[in-house]
């Protein structure tokens, strides 16, 4: 193993290659060491955990050093950086992840069958980081993977929550939570920076003077103080020496608390004190669609925007330049509305801290950020109520208040005679107890204004951001959304992805276009077959693992049919069981049908206080109940609801799937990445023309593409021509039939009320348009079947998605953002 360079002087002294060798020898080597000295452990009497620790360390003491390399390189070099701001990151297992991208995969493989031991084991012991709850955390994984991977100083910012995304049982057919205990183990990932640690104040008032020089100047004479204190945690790009950084912020007492002062010699009280501003990090807000209203979630907001900013101006005094240049370092990008009070928090940093005057600091500000939307339902809306605004961020509501009473002055001259509209601008609602709108604060404090997919930002522009988009249209961009092919196509299915590196090169694995290559084997029979097999390799794993977690034993020849995703009535996971209903229904009547057989497995996380979502899941339990043990439905029918979906079950899912269930209202998801990763995994999609939907059957050609239902204008449409459900439910029989078996308690033991609110929605409201695309739904699924019933040409279509999909790749996604939004440019790191 050739040593590396030690010019730079950043290898520390020692035997220096058990800390850096790449060879199964030197890991080995390497790993028995740690098991040693950091668990101190010799392998007979070595834990799963204590081998995932050992193993852990020796990969993270391989990427401590590009990651020093890393940051030298940005020093000397001084490029513009993005800041990614999230509330939410869901990078799941790292272990893997980052044997991957040093390209150590086989050599920790071999080293670690020198001793007896399987990787896969060790890897499976991993609790995965679940400081997110969805799609949006997601994606800021993904985001942070393809900027190293295409080599761009960026930095992550977010929040170091103690307990994640809740874990989710199954009792009974409901869910129930359990909390996430991610660090109980240790992290080995993270390494704490106690030096790097900021103040950050809340409440109080405001007080304003004029200084010596007879300038206003404003003091926060706050209530209470925290400290932040930065975790951070290496993210390695792909077979590049790059690696960045996400930094979490974790909330701690400010040590300069003045116990006399504050508490009178009640030195129990001041300690308990200490002990509550650790809540601020304590725990991830599990909904996926807003919660606004909830102090600590505003808390959670300002707390970690602040310690960021503040560490972007500390990195900034290091570069010398002038503070009217911040924008020129920084690309800001705010994660939907989460951070957005970091437009405030700026301007408060450079005008009260450092004296910058407000025209100054304003443009700094508008040039730093760019807002990203990821929804349009209005629930999810962030808006802060104004007594809890006041009371917590007193200076920033006055910061508010003057920037909106600039863009209103601006916006009055353009419309003199259009008090509404300016009414709708604003960024305070005026309906009482009024309130902050974070969306519009967004729009107004930022230089660019994107959604996630075309239709959503042509929909972001004609509804909830029509008025900015009046005013200023080249603000708004479409950047639609991508996954890693690393993680999602490399680590979650390598035997599909060494067939593609074996029929195209491994160039896909850093350029997804590259796949269009696959077009021409479509029809070629040897490579369906080989194709046809790493299919139904992943699915006898899926198999396995749910046989072993739950007693299900399930067919891998069957259709694997797949609804993934976090439980909402916008997705609508219960259409998708009126078709599961109506099949069991058309078997019970005719039970030598010829039906292909089909599983049918859902998964995901309801929102604890969502009612609805969680009795959807207790549906699709009571279903599966019903259909799993009914001998007419054997080897036909199944359905299972896989338990607590995370990054890790995902993982095993996207692979094993042949149909992908995308069937979500038109005009309601932002996006979706979900489908994304089906498609390039080999699933076909049933969907409608919603979110990334739409140009993923662009992609992958209409022939290709299961498509139902009514489209977004025609769900407007549909409802303002006042909407009657049950209507359709008194004229389609097949659908009666199905909503009457739920109704009627067939799923409840007979019980007829458990179900009731669910029926009484869909047959009273239906706001979700269930009813109205029942039809169009089932009658594609049963060319889904016809389909099916054709190896040949459901394997074509298979791979002409995979071949087509290369557009979705989140490397493609970064790029665009680079070149339209942030402006920034890759800074090789050498090797
Ligand atoms: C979230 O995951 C999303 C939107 C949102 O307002 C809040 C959360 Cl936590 C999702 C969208 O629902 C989905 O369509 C999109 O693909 C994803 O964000 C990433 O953009």
């Amino acid at each position: 193993m050739p040593a590396r360079k030690q010019s730079s002087g950043t290898v520390p002294p020692g035997p220096e290659h058990t800390r850096t060798g790449l060879s199964a020898e030197t890991l080995r080597q390497a790993f028995l060491d740690n098991l040693f000295y950091i668990q101190g452990r010799f392998p007979e009497i070595a834990t799963d955990d204590d081998r995932y620790q050992a193993l852990s360390y020796t990969v993270r003491d391989r990427l401590l050093h590009r990651w020093v390399r890393t940051i030298q390189a940005y020093k000397e070099r001084d490029p513009r950086t993005v800041c990614y701001l999230s509330a939410e990151y869901l990078p799941g297992p790292h272990l893997a992840n980052n044997l991957l991208s040093l390209g150590i995969v086989d050599a920790t493989r071999e080293a670690l069958r020198g001793l007896g031991l399987d990787l896969d084991a060790i890897l499976d012991h991993e609790e995965e980081p679940g400081l997110g709850n969805g799609g949006l955390g997601r994606l800021a994984a993904c985001f942070m993977d393809s900027l190293a991977t295409l080599e761009i100083p960026a930095i992550g910012y977010g929040i170091r929550y103690e307990y994640g995304i809740f874990d989710q049982k199954i009792q009974d057919g409901w869910q129930v939570e359990t909390s996430d205990t991610w660090l109980h183990y240790g992290n080995p990932w993270e390494v704490r920076r106690p030096g790097i640690c900021y103040d950050v104040r809340i409440g109080g008032r405001t007080e304003h003077v004029t200084d010596e020089h007879g300038r206003l100047r404003v003091h926060w004479r706050h209530a209470d103080l925290f400290r932040g204190v930065a975790y951070d945690t290496p993210v390695a790009g792909y077979g590049v020496e790059t690696v960045n950084l996400l930094r979490l912020w974790r909330a701690e007492a400010a040590e300069d608390f003045d116990f006399t002062v504050f508490n009178q010699g009640d030195y129990v009280g001041a300690v308990m004190r200490k002990v509550r501003s650790e809540t601020i990090s304590k725990v991830l807000y599990p909904n996926d669609e807003a919660d606004s209203g909830k102090r600590l979630r505003l808390l959670q907001q300002y707390f970690f925007v602040s310690c960021s900013l503040q560490d972007m101006l500390r990195i900034f005094a290091t570069t010398g330049r002038p503070l009217a240049e911040f924008h020129a370092k920084f690309a800001a990008q705010l994660n939907d509305t989460h951070p957005t009070i970091a437009v405030a928090e700026l301007m408060r940093l450079l005008v009260d801290e450092h004296g910058l005057d407000w025209d100054e600091a304003w443009q700094a500000t508008r040039h730093t950020f760019a807002y990203t939307n990821h929804t349009l339902l209005p629930e999810a809306l962030e808006k802060w109520p104004l007594p809890l605004f006041a009371d917590v961020l007193p200076r920033h509501l006055e910061i508010v208040y003057e920037i909106n009473r600039r863009f209103l002055d601006d916006m009055r001259l353009r419309y003199p005679d259009d008090p509404a509209r300016i009414a709708r601008l604003s960024i305070i609602d005026e309906t009482p107890p009024k309130y902050v709108r974070m969306a519009h604060l967004a729009s107004v404090g930022g230089h660019a204004i994107n959604g996630v997919a075309a239709l959503h930002t042509r929909l972001l522009g004609t509804t909830v951001l029509k008025d900015f988009h009046d005013i200023w249209p080249d603000k708004f961009q479409n950047k639609t959304n991508g996954v890693t092919p690393r993680r999602f196509l490399m680590l979650a299915n390598p035997g599909l992805a060494d067939l593609l590196t074996e029929a195209l090169g491994d160039g896909w694995t850093r350029d997804l276009e590259r796949l269009r290559g696959l077009e021409g084997l479509a029809d070629d029979p040897a490579f369906q077959d080989r194709w046809r097999q790493a299919k139904l390799i992943r699915k006898a794993a899926l198999a396995e693992r749910l046989r072993a977690g739950q007693g299900n034993a399930i067919d891998p020849a069957s259709l694997f049919d797949i609804q993934a995703k976090r439980i909402h009535e916008y997705k609508r996971q219960h259409l998708n069981l009126l078709h599961v209903v109506t099949l069991y229904n058309r078997l019970k009547h005719a039970p030598d049908a010829d039906v292909p057989a089909r599983t049918v497995l859902f998964g995901g996380k309801a929102a604890p206080g969502y009612a609805m979502a969680k009795l959807i899941i207790k549906l699709i339990n009571a279903v599966a109940e019903v259909v799993n043990r009914d001998p007419d439905m054997r080897d036909r029918l199944k359905v299972v609801f896989v338990p607590d979906y995370n990054v890790k079950v995902a993982q095993s899912v996207y692979p094993a799937a042949d149909l992908s269930e995308q069937i979500s209202t038109a005009g309601m998801e932002a996006s979706g990445t979900g489908n994304m990763k089906f498609s390039l995994n080999g699933a076909l999609t049933i969907g409608t023309l919603d979110g990334a939907n739409v140009e993923i059957r662009e992609a992958v050609g209409p022939d290709n593409f299961f498509l139902f239902g009514l489209d977004a204008d025609e769900a407007v449409r549909t409802r303002a021509a006042g909407y009657r459900p049950y209507a359709l439910y008194e004229r389609d029989p097949e659908l009666r039939a199905a909503v009457d078996l739920i109704a009627g308690g067939h799923f409840a033991h007979g019980d007829a009320g458990l179900f009731r609110p669910l029926v009484d929605h869909l047959l009273g409201r239906d706001d979700y348009l269930l009813l109205a695309d029942y039809r169009a739904y089932v009658d594609c699924q049963d060319r889904v079947a016809d389909a099916w019933r054709d190896p040949a040409r459901w394997t074509r279509m298979a791979i002409l998605n995979v071949a087509r999909m290369g557009r979705f790749s989140s490397d493609r996604a970064i790029a665009e953002y680079c070149r339209d939004i942030w402006n920034v440019a890759p800074a090789r790191v050498d090797g």
